[in-house]
């Protein structure tokens, strides 16, 4: 089997209510970009990659269609042999750009699963849970419009909560966490200041509130500032945007930077190192999540059938789009979060098929 064709579609998700906010920037639509890759037997692989904006990490959308359009020609003609040699054939194509390289990993397996009518999940070591947790992700607000949010997604079923910070002055940040913590007594709970706080006000609001549960998540913008008080913290950290690649994995696992991550399968590269990353935190009894940082069914299901692989009592959940947003590719299988859980998809491949025309005419085809 080789590949054949191979086709790229944009698609613009918009977000449901008022939109989303992190530390560093607000949202209202988000521009995804779907692969296609169709092998000369007639089967097709879907792959998708969705940055949150430009400023997120050094990621963006028309990043991830050049790098594509960069690597796509050469690839025509490959034989599909398993993910490993595709991914190593798309190195020696380009130099990183791991994100759009992670559109083409998720599509061929997607492929290679649909090819011998086996699930992704049981391509990456088999599924040790048929329904993954999930968390939900609160965007900045007043204090009493998050904790409000917060105890509706407890009573939905959520079993973990990200309360994001940053971006404002700190006191605000701490009543939240403090109103968040009284409204909803969820004991995991992570705080994700999305880099942006300095070192002096991490050190604050650990001390202010040293009493709740909860886990900083990428606090600060570098490692450097992370380990420099890493020492003085009572509270578990996680890095997130720091995971850039596997050899940065290893870096803070080795040095002890963290005690978990929130990982994202794309900026990873794809799936084949997604399960790498999970095998070095089941090694060292790291808790982490199984997310992305956005995008529709394609990107959902690989979150969920690598996130079905990982140990239960390491996995921090599985982060979807769908809370914030009402678009699903397809129609008939869609990926959703019911009571703060996900059901693993039971079809071959990622177990999405997208509608037909759902995304319209390709921006680019190759082969
Ligand atoms: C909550 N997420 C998984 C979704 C947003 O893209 C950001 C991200 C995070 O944890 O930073
Ligand atoms: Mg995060």
């Amino acid at each position: 089997m080789r590949i054949a064709e191979i086709h790229v579609f944009q698609m613009d998700l918009p977000l449901s209510g008022k939109g989303y906010r992190m530390s560093e920037g607000s949202y209202t639509t988000l521009d995804s970009t779907i692969v296609q890759v169709v092998s000369d037997t007639g089967i097709s692989g879907w792959g998708e990659t969705c940055p949150v904006g430009p400023t997120y990490a050094p990621e963006h959308a028309l990043g991830a269609r050049a790098a594509l359009a960069e690597l796509s020609p050469d690839l025509i003609g490959t034989p599909v042999t398993g993910p490993l040699g595709i991914r190593r054939s798309m190195d020696r194509l380009l130099n990183g750009h791991n994100y759009a390289k992670a559109a083409v990993d998720i599509a061929i397996h997607d492929l290679i699963g649909k090819a011998h009518g086996i699930r992704v999940c049981d391509m990456l070591g088999g599924a040790a849970s048929e329904r993954v947790s999930s968390y939900y992700a609160l965007t900045i607000d007043e204090p009493d419009d998050v904790a409000r949010t917060a105890a509706e997604k407890v009573a939905e079923g959520y079993p973990r909560l990200q309360i994001k910070v940053g971006g404002r002055p700190v006191e605000l940040d701490i009543e939240t966490i403090r109103k968040v913590w009284e409204a909803t007594g969820c004991t995991r709970l992570s705080v994700d200041a999305n880099r942006a706080l300095t070192t002096r006000d991490v050190l604050r609001i650990g001390r202010e509130c040293a009493d709740i549960p909860f886990v900083f998540e990428q606090p600060c913008n570098t490692m450097e500032e992370i380990a420099a008080i890493r020492g003085q913290l009572h509270h578990g950290v996680y890095l997130d945007e720091n995971t850039e690649d596997l050899s940065s994995v290893l870096r803070a696992i080795s040095l002890g930077l963290c005690d978990g991550f929130g990982l994202k399968v794309t900026r990873l590269g794809g799936l084949g190192t997604m399960a790498t990353v999970r095998d070095l935190c089941e090694a060292r009894s790291m808790p982490h999540t199984c997310d992305d940082s956005w995008g529709g069914d394609i990107i959902a299901a690989a979150c969920v059938q690598v996130g079905a692989t990982v140990q239960p009592r390491l996995l921090e959940g599985v982060w979807l789009a769908d809370s914030h947003m009402d678009v699903h590719y397809d129609s008939t299988n869609p990926v959703r979060i019911e009571g703060g859980h996900i059901q693993v998809p039971t079809g071959a491949g990622l177990g999405v098929v997208p509608d037909e025309d759902v995304f319209g005419d390709p921006v680019a085809s190759f082969g």
